[in-house]
């Protein structure tokens, strides 16, 4: 087979290249990683070259370009049956992958206010206005219906571990960053995604990478006044 390059952003700031790396960090293949720093990279030049979209994640297969970090889910999921990264059963599938598709489509609000960055805590409480609050109301809710329909079987969304925890896991790195309280499931669960070896493998790497933008780390200090490069989400 071929080898596997999964092209990521930053660490701290790539919520993307997160859910695509714990994707093939799932899958047990062997791969190689292509680190394109966006402070490095400001006018998209080396991510044009490897993905059409200019953005990463994207896998690099042979030939092949698979970009944006559903469509390389379900191309790993393919290539790795045996990962399990959806549900066996097809109604825990159709579930799965109807969460899958909402996060990757929606949440305007909880993107664009509380952007990744793992590292990072929120220095003092503020409030997130009402669309932040209504979508972790449903962000909330979603977790602890899918705990309590399928998750009977273990501690993650669908009881083992798949694709939707990968799709989640960095809004509940989010929740932690922005001082977002949870309860009962959804706690547990944002406990057990954040406690993840991969996770916390991630994270270090976060702490240890560099490369900071001001303008996301000041959301932390309350100033608002720094505009950050576009969809770095
Ligand atoms: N829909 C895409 C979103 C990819 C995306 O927006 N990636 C961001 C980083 S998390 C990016 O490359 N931003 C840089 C840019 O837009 O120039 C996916 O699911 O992979």
């Amino acid at each position: 087979m071929p080898e596997l390059i999964l092209a990521i952003g930053n660490c701290n700031y790539s919520s993307w290249s997160l859910r695509a790396w714990l994707a093939i960090e799932q899958t047990g293949l062997p791969f190689r990683e292509e680190i394109i720093w966006f402070d490095e990279d400001r006018d998209r030049r080396q991510r044009k070259a490897l993905s059409p979209t200019g953005r990463v994640p994207v896998l690099l297969h042979g030939k092949m370009a698979i970009w944006d970090s559903l469509a390389i889910g379900e191309y790993l999921a393919e290539l790795a049956p045996e990962a399990g990264l959806w549900p066996d059963d097809r109604m825990a599938r159709a579930r799965a992958r109807s969460l899958c598709a909402e996060m990757h489509a929606g949440f305007p609000a909880v993107r664009a206010t509380l952007p990744l960055n793992m590292r990072r805590r929120m220095e003092q409480h503020r409030e997130h206005g009402t669309d932040v609050d209504n979508e972790v109301r449903r962000l909330t809710s979603m977790w602890t219906d899918t705990r309590q329909m399928f998750g009977d079987d273990g501690p993650f969304l669908f009881g083992r571990r798949t694709l939707a925890d990968a799709f989640f896991a960095p809004v509940a790195s989010r929740f932690r960053t922005y001082g977002i309280s949870l309860k009962g499931e959804a706690k547990k669960w944002a406990e057990t995604v954040l406690n993840l070896p991969a996770m916390r493998t991630w994270a270090e790497r976060a702490n240890a990478e560099g490369h900071p933008n001001p303008a996301y780390d000041a959301l932390l200090l309350n100033d608002r006044s720094g505009t950050g490069p576009p969809n770095l989400e």
